[in-house]
């Protein structure tokens, strides 16, 4: 018997006897932890050999959440993470951690350090660059995404994989705190900046032809069994150097549309160019711009070239198809690019990047950014066909909201 045979929430000392019992350090090894989790969900311990400096990061699942006591999720979230990442790195290897295993009593992963990365977000509200970030995300969504999806895989192998990653409880925080109380506040969890109350009332809770958009995504989020996606992919879910990205922390991942994925990227890099925005630093928001820029187009071109040379659907073969389905994509990159920087910006679990602007005023124009700058991509989504027109839109909000 071993006391890691029942789950029990463990504090740093239990991590460092759990990895030399389940044989992940040398059980003389003289070890050190520490509890280094800054999500909103799980504990992360980072455990390290202090003879060897052989280091180990452990994941575990609370039954209560830690952004608020009152959600309960199912432990059963780190197998999805832990499967999904193995899934990932055969599609896109190195640019998601390595998984060593998972242990399903204590719902705990042990996986490969990545200390020497940074955390994307607060990178970038350092306004650290990183050139190589379009190329890796880009590489990393067409190759986990579209290799997941019909066009690609045996339909009876893929309809065992919706089956397998099905995660009703993380999608219902989507569909609750992403795709339903932005708009009306119905749980009363939302968190408004006070100099934007009458703004967020006109823009988002009165704006009927907006509600309407956004029950359409919602219905296609539940409802679009796409591809594997991510479901979480802002840049608390990236670690990056300047020669390395790795994402990360695919709890939310299900099937779904792919354009969840892509637009949740765009709308983190105009938080990014938001700080950097207010805080004068031209250089780097152009960086951010011209980063949302070249994901669209990078992704479009990789994702025709990955097609034409994966594709088995018969059907999908048809001369025409991919450009649609491409365009599709680039539909919905849009809208749930709205919908990411609607959420962050009054919903329950805001970033860093804007809430930490000091200057109350600079806030409030960021955040009114955020919110015209959604609308356009939701409202007008079938017209944002290439980088430019992700860009050009950014730039509109920003003189809208002055
Ligand atoms: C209750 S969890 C709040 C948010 O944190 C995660 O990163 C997801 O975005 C979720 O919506
Ligand atoms: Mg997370």
């Amino acid at each position: 018997m071993s006391r890691f045979d029942t789950y029990f929430l463990m504090k740093t000392p239990d991590v460092l006897e759990y990895v030399k019992e389940k044989g992940y350090m040398p059980k003389d090894a003289q070890l050190s932890g520490k509890e280094i989790g800054d999500g909103n969900l799980n504990y992360v311990f980072r455990v390290v050999d202090e003879a060897t400096g052989k280091s180990v990061i452990v994941k575990q699942a609370g039954e209560q959440l830690r952004i608020s006591a009152e959600m309960r999720v199912s432990t059963d979230r780190n197998r999805i993470e832990s499967e999904i990442l193995q899934i990932q790195w055969k599609y896109a290897p190195h640019l998601v951690p390595e998984i060593y295993g998972y242990d399903t009593v204590m719902c705990a992963c042990v996986m490969e350090d990545l200390s020497d990365h940074s955390l994307m977000r607060y990178a970038l509200m350092k306004h650290e660059i990183f050139p190589r970030f379009a190329e890796d995300v880009t590489t990393y969504m067409v190759n986990t995404l579209l290799k997941t999806t019909d066009v690609v895989m045996e339909h009876k192998a893929k309809k065992a994989m919706v089956k397998s990653f099905i995660n009703p409880e993380l999608c219902e925080i989507t569909e609750d705190l992403v795709l339903t109380e932005p708009y009306n506040d119905c749980n009363h969890r939302n968190l408004v900046f006070p100099r934007n109350a009458d703004f967020v009332r006109r823009e988002l809770y009165e704006d009927q032809a907006l509600h309407l958009e956004v029950a359409k995504l919602k219905f296609d989020f539940m409802n679009n069994a796409q591809a594997l996606i991510h479901g979480d992919l802002h840049t608390g879910s990236i670690f990056v150097k300047p020669d390395s990205t790795r994402v990360f922390d695919p709890e939310f991942a299900f099937y779904g549309p792919i354009g969840y994925d892509v637009g949740n990227v765009v709308a983190n890099l105009i938080f990014a160019y938001d700080n950097g925005f207010a805080a004068g630093n031209e250089a780097f928001c152009s960086w951010t711009l011209q980063t949302v820029e070249e994901i669209i187009d990078l992704f479009s071109q990789k994702f025709l070239r990955c097609f034409e040379e994966n594709v088995t659907d018969r059907m999908a073969k048809t001369p025409g198809f991919k450009e649609w389905y491409l365009s599709t994509i680039l539909r919905d990159t849009a809208s749930y690019a709205g919908t990411e920087l609607i959420r962050r910006t009054v919903g329950m679990a805001q970033v860093k990047d804007v809430t930490t602007i000091p200057d109350p005023e600079k806030r409030a124009y960021a955040e009114r950014l955020n919110i015209l700058c959604a609308k356009d991509y939701i409202l007008h989504s079938t017209s944002f066909k290439r980088g430019a027109d992700f860009v050009t839109a950014v730039r509109r909000a920003a003189e809208a909201a002055k």
